[in-house]
C-alpha cells in the first residue's frame, strides 16, 4: 500500500505549526486522547505503554488508556467507550489487523481522528484511521534473515535445521516477520524451517512451545527464529533444562531489543537481536495535536531501528532505552 512516507522531523514541524495554529480556546482546552493498548505481553510492551503514559503528562494531555489484555473485543469495546466519551482524537494499536471496519466506521462518523500506533490493521478505506505510527515488521523479519544468512556463510554453509516461534495469530508483526524471514532465507536451500508455532509474544508460550519443537525435533535443531525477545527468553530455559546449550548448540535470533534480549546476550545465550522501537510516545502525541488542530498528517510514520548482534551487547546496553 503506498504511504507517504515522514520521519519523524516531518511531524515534529507538523507539530510546531499546530502548536501555532490552535486557537486560544483549543490551547486553554488539554485534548483528550482515549487509547487502547494490546496488554502487557511483553517487556516491549511495557516500555510501548510507559512511553504513551509519559508522553501524555509531558504534553499536558488527559490520556484515557485501556489496556485489552490481547483481546479484540476489549479493544472494541473500549473505543466504543471513547467515542461515547467524545473524546478529540482515539488512537490504539490494534493487536490482529481484521476485524476493525465497524468500530472504525463508528468513529469516523462520530467524527473523532483515529491513528494506528505499532500494529497496522486490513481494511478496505484506508480513510478510517489517519495515521499510522510504527515499524516496518517485514523489514524486520528480512534483517534476521539476512543475519542468519551471514551467519551461514560463516559457517561453513552447512545445513541449518530452524524452528520458528511466531507472534499472535493474526497479528501484523507475526505476519510480517514470518513472511520477511522467510523471503530472505529462501535464498538459501540449506536453511530450512522444521517447525513454525505461534507463542503469543509471551516468555511462558515461548517456553512451552520450544519444549513441544525439543520433544519432537531434539538435536536436529540448529537454529531458534523468535518474533519477540521475551519468546526467546522463554525458550532460553527450555534449552537450557534440556540440556542444551542456547546461543551455542541452538543460534537465536530475535527481535524486539529489550534489556532482557541484551542480558542474555552478554551470558552467550542469544546471538543477536533486531531492534523495534517502542518509544513510540512522544510521535504519537504530536501527532495527536496536529490532527486535533486541524494539520496535515503523513499517513505512514516509521522509526529508526538497528541490529544488535552479541558483539555489540555489552557496549550498546548502556544506551539502551528501553
Ligand atoms: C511490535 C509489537 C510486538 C513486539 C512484542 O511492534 O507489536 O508486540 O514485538 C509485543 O514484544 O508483544
Amino acid at each position: 500500500m503506498p504511504f507517504t512516507r515522514r520521519t519523524l522531523l516531518g511531524v515534529a514541524v507538523a507539530a510546531a505549526m499546530a502548536c501555532v495554529a490552535a486557537t486560544p480556546a483549543q490551547a486553554a482546552k488539554p485534548l483528550t486522547i482515549g487509547f487502547s493498548q494490546v496488554g502487557a505481553e511483553s517487556e516491549w510492551r511495557t516500555a510501548n505503554t510507559a512511553s504513551i503514559k509519559a508522553a501524555a503528562r509531558q504534553a499536558n494531555i488527559n490520556l484515557k488508556f485501556a489496556d485489552a489484555q490481547q483481546q479484540q473485543q476489549n479493544q472494541v469495546k473500549a473505543i466504543r467507550s471513547f467515542i461515547a466519551q467524545r473524546v478529540d482524537v482515539i488512537a490504539f494499536s490494534p493487536v490482529v489487523e481484521t476485524g476493525w471496519e465497524t468500530v472504525l466506521r463508528e468513529a469516523k462518523n462520530a467524527k473523532i481522528p483515529v491513528i494506528l500506533t505499532d500494529r497496522a490493521v486490513k481494511v478496505s478505506d484506508p480513510s478510517l484511521y489517519v495515521s499510522f505510527i510504527g515499524s516496518d515488521f517485514v523489514e524486520e523479519g528480512r534483517r534476521a534473515g539476512r543475519w542468519l544468512l551471514d551467519y551461514a556463510k560463516k559457517n561453513g554453509d552447512k545445513p541449518l535445521n530452524i524452528v520458528e516461534l511466531q507472534g499472535t495469530v493474526g497479528s501484523a508483526p507475526a505476519t510480517d516477520r514470518k513472511n520477511g524471514f522467510a523471503e530472505v532465507i529462501a535464498g538459501n536451500p540449506k536453511l530450512k524451517v522444521l517447525r513454525s508455532q505461534t507463542g503469543d509474544f509471551t516468555r511462558a508460550k515461548g517456553k512451552e512451545v520450544m519444549e513441544a519443537f525439543l520433544k519432537s525435533e531434539g538435536k536436529n535443531i540448529n537454529v531458534l527464529y523468535a518474533h519477540n525477545d521475551d519468546m526467546a527468553i522463554g525458550a532460553i530455559q527450555a534449552i537450557e533444562e534440556a540440556g542444551l546449550k542456547p546461543g551455542k548448540d541452538i543460534v537465536i535470533v530475535s527481535i524486539d531489543g529489550v534489556r532482557g534480549a541484551f542480558e542474555a546476550m552478554m551470558k552467550g545465550k542469544l546471538n543477536v537481536t533486531i531492534e523495534c522501537n517502542p518509544l513510540l510516545g512522544p510521535t504519537l502525541m504530536q501527532t495527536a495535536q496536529a490532527v486535533a488542530a486541524g494539520q496535515p498528517v503523513a499517513k505512514r510514520i516509521t522509526v529508526q531501528e538497528g541490529v544488535f548482534p552479541a558483539e555489540v551487547a555489552a557496549k550498546e546496553f548502556p544506551n539502551r532505552k528501553y
